[in-house]
This record gives C-alpha cells, sequence and structure tokens, in this order.
C-alpha cells in the first residue's frame, strides 16, 4: 500500500523549526540582495550567473545534500526545499544551475563508495565547483530504458560512446553522472550502469550553449562522448543497477524541482498583488476590480497547496518512506500552478504584462519548463497512475 503513517512519525506538524526559519531568512536576503537586481541581466544576456552561484557557495546555499562526513551541510530534503523556494524566487534560471549541481550529487550520494563521495563530492565543499546529471539523449528523454549511450568494459577501464541532450550546467561540469546501457540483453532495470565522469576526460565534446525559451542564465548543452576512458574506481554502485541509481535521484530532486515551481508561483502571485494596489481604472486600484482579487485568491491557492504537497513529498523521504509516488505528484502540480500563476500575472499587468520592462513576462517563459525537464507532466501522471493502480490490484 501506499499509506503515510507510521509509528516512528510524529504525528502532523506544519511549522519550521528555528534552524530552518534561519536557513529560509538567509536565502530570502540572499535572493533579494543578490539575485533579483542580476536576474533581467542574465535573463537578456544568457551569461551563467558564476558570481551569484559562488557567493551562494561561500553562505552555504549550494550543495546543500553533500553528508557532513564529506565536508557538506548534510540538510535534508526539506531543508533544502527551503532554500530553493527562496532561489527560485529571484530566478528560476539561477536556481536551476544551483540545483543541478544537487541532482548530479544525487546518484552519488545514493550509490557512491567512500572513495568516489570523497574524490567527488568533497571537492564541491572545497570549491565553488558545478557538476551535471547526463541521462536524456537526442533520441530518449522520458523514455529513459531506450537511451543508446553505451560503456564497454576493456581490462579496468570503461570506454563511453554515445551523445547526451539538454545537460543542465553541460558546459560548466567539472564533473558529471552518465547513465550507459552496458547490457542489451538484460531487463531495464539491470541493463545500464552509472558512471561518474571527470569533465577534463579526452573524447568528451561540450555542445554550444542551448537558446531557450526561459531560464536563460542556465546552461544547456549537448555532450558527446567518443571512446571516453573511465576507470572502474568510477562505476557507481554495482553494475547494472545504474537505471534504479538515476531513478532513485529524482525521489530526491522531484520534490526541489517542485520547490522551484513553488518560488516561481509565489513570485508571480507577489507582482500581481502589488502592481494590482497601484495600478487604477474605472476610478480604483484594479486589485478593488473582483474579477482580479479572485484571481489572485487563485494563485494564493496554488501557491499553498503547491508548498503543502511539495514539503510532504520532501518530508516522507526524509523519514526513510519510498516517495516516488508524492513526488511525481508535487512535481506534476506545483509546475502547473507555477504555468497558471505567471499567465495570471501576465494578465493582471495586461500590456505591461507582455513587455519585458515588467518582471512577469519572464516568469511566463520560465515557467514552461517546470513541466518538461525532470519528467514532463505526463510522465509524472504514468507514475502515479501506475502506482495508484498497483494498489487498486492489490
Ligand atoms: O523512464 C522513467 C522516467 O522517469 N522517465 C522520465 C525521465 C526524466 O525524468 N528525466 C529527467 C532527466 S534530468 C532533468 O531533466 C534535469 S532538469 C535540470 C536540473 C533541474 C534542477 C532544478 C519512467 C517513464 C517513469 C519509467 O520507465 P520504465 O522504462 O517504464 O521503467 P520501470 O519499469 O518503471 O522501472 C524499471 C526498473 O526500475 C525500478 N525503478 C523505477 N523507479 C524507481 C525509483 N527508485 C528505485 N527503483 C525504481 N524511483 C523499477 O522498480 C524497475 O525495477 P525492476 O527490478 O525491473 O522491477
Ligand atoms: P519526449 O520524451 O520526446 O516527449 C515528447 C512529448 O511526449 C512530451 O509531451 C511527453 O510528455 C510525451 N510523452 C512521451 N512519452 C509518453 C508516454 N509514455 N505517455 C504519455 N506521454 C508521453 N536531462 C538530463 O538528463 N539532465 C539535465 O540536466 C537536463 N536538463 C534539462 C534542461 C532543459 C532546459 C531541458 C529542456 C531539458 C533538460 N533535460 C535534462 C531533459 C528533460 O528531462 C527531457 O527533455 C524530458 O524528460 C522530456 O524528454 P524529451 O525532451 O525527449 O521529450
Amino acid at each position: 500500500g501506499f499509506a503515510a503513517d507510521a509509528d516512528s512519525f510524529q504525528g502532523i506538524g506544519f511549522g519550521l523549526n528555528a534552524e530552518q526559519k534561519e536557513l529560509q531568512d538567509l536565502a530570502r536576503k540572499f535572493t533579494l540582495n543578490e539575485i533579483i537586481p542580476k536576474a533581467a541581466h542574465h535573463d537578456r544576456t544568457g551569461e551563467y550567473p558564476t558570481e551569484i552561484l559562488k557567493k551562494a557557495w561561500e553562505l552555504g546555499l549550494m550543495n546543500l545534500h553533500i553528508p557532513e562526513e564529506h565536508g557538506g551541510l548534510g540538510l535534508s530534503v526539506l531543508d533544502c526545499a527551503i532554500v530553493t523556494e527562496e532561489l527560485a524566487f529571484g530566478c528560476t534560471g539561477i536556481q536551476t544551475a544551483a540545483e543541478a549541481n544537487g541532482l548530479a550529487q544525487a546518484p552519488v550520494i545514493l550509490a557512491g563508495n567512500k572513495f568516489q563521495k570523497d574524490k567527488y563530492l568533497g571537492r564541491m565543499t572545497e570549491e565553488p565547483l558545478m557538476c551535471a546529471y547526463g541521462v536524456t539523449e537526442p533520441g530518449a528523454g522520458s523514455d529513459v530504458a531506450g537511451l543508446q549511450t553505451r560503456a564497454v568494459k576493456k581490462g579496468d577501464k570503461w570506454i563511453i560512446n554515445g551523445g547526451k541532450m539538454w545537460i543542465t550546467n553541460g558546459g560548466k561540469a567539472n564533473w558529471y553522472f552518465v547513465l550507459a546501457k552496458t547490457d542489451d540483453n538484460a531487463s531495464t532495470g539491470k541493463a545500464f550502469t552509472g558512471f561518474i565522469v571527470d569533465g577534463n576526460t579526452p573524447g568528451i565534446t561540450v555542445g554550444k550553449k542551448e537558446l531557450n525559451m526561459g531560464q536563460r542564465a542556465s546552461d544547456t548543452r549537448g555532450i558527446t562522448f567518443e571512446d571516453v576512458v573511465v576507470p572502474e574506481e568510477n562505476v557507481l554502485g554495482e553494475v547494472g543497477t545504474g537505471f534504479k541509481i538515476a531513478m532513485g535521484a529524482f525521489d530526491i530532486t522531484r520534490p526541489l524541482v517542485a520547490a522551484g515551481a513553488v518560488g516561481l508561483a509565489r513570485r508571480a502571485l507577489d507582482e500581481a498583488a502589488k502592481y494590482s494596489l497601484e495600478r487604477k481604472t474605472m476610478g480604483k486600484p484594479i486589485a478593488s476590480h473582483q474579477a482580479v482579487a479572485f484571481m489572485l485568491a487563485d494563485m494564493a491557492i496554488g501557491v499553498e497547496a503547491a508548498r503543502n504537497m511539495t514539503w510532504k513529498s520532501a518530508w516522507l523521504r526524509d523519514n526513510g518512506k519510498r516517495n516516488t509516488y508524492w513526488a511525481s505528484m508535487a512535481k506534476a502540480y506545483a509546475s502547473e500552478v507555477a504555468n497558471k500563476n505567471a499567465a495570471d500575472a501576465v494578465q493582471i499587468f495586461g500590456g505591461n504584462g507582455y513587455n519585458s520592462e515588467y518582471p512577469v513576462e519572464k516568469l511566463m517563459r520560465d515557467a514552461k519548463i517546470f513541466m518538461i525537464y525532470e519528467g514532463t507532466s505526463q510522465v509524472q501522471r504514468l507514475v502515479i497512475s501506475r502506482t495508484l493502480l498497483d494498489a487498486a490490484k492489490a
């Protein structure tokens, strides 16, 4: 079954503890002072936010899940969700660049041995480096089992050939998590292996920065692997377990993608509420027209519901429960709320909403990707419906 109750849980609580409030406050101030003033510039130019990420790293707002024994902060998924929502309030392009580190690190945290964790997670706590998660290919996105990159063992080395697509931090990564096929005859759960690949390995070619609709501060690229030699020590977990490692990472990061969408949805509400008090038509602020005020109310309902789902999916994971079903729900719902709120904010701004002098057209462009990356809205519904139907059959 998929009930969430367990004797070890302490009932229901909705408050943040003192440490979480402090973390939220730190991230909120950072967003206000460092991200919001620069967001339009990075959106317009597509310039990678190196300086902002460096400052975030210095303050301890990056690489949050790295365990303490490997030099990190060892924060919970819920703690990370709190930070992510705040950063996303400022700019989801910059937040995505930061969060893609967490995504690449997740397989190493899940399946890495001590040597791999010390080496690859450890260095991220010593220097403001970036890393990337390489699963998607030009021919396979939703259908991860259809990917074609191959790794073949030669002596004590692995040789990787293939091409990845849409890799966030692709051009900035010090190392990549790469999922490759290692057995053509095995079932999906046994056919793939996860590798850590150093960014400077010969045979890696990094493509051009893709020109995307939104989140333009984020660096998205294709990466090709031509006879890339990877030592045996960089195999993550057992050979053949890569698909499950790659999926397991999403249990950690889909709640955080959802948190990013909540941040954007909240920003849209915030901008729209302020504007509605300033803009006057028919002799009163547009906020006094019920049609506008009720749009704001619906936007607030969306933020609240999406955040609750997001935090629950994170909390389940932190409490040792398989959260896949809830993470997919939160990710699907929050990304749709983000899109609705961004579109409604543009509507409330009227003509100004359609113009880049105002902040909300960026929100609308930035929002769309939340329904696509880390599994499309359709893939989330596939995960949810399979789970509920399995339970119905049982
Ligand atoms: O293919 C799966 C899927 O999730 N597709 C979507 C792919 C996706 O989300 N890609 C995102 C790429 S990363 C990205 O976009 C980054 S965005 C930028 C950074 C953002 C930072 C803010 C699927 C469609 C859900 C399932 O595929 P199937 O081929 O149908 O496989 P299954 O039969 O379901 O599973 C095969 C085996 O794997 C096991 N499994 C599945 N899920 C899990 C989890 N944990 C552990 N194991 C899992 N969650 C499953 O049990 C099967 O094992 P068996 O032993 O064979 O039974
Ligand atoms: P497809 O799989 O071709 O899907 C096309 C359409 O068909 C979608 O609407 C989809 O929902 C629908 N569809 C497909 N299969 C089904 C089905 N079975 N049932 C119902 N509908 C279905 N990937 C990485 O590995 N690492 C990254 O860092 C990363 N970052 C990204 C950043 C950006 C900006 C973008 C655009 C993508 C990124 N991705 C990354 C890839 C992303 O995860 C994929 O684009 C996404 O999973 C969808 O895959 P696809 O593009 O191949 O679409």
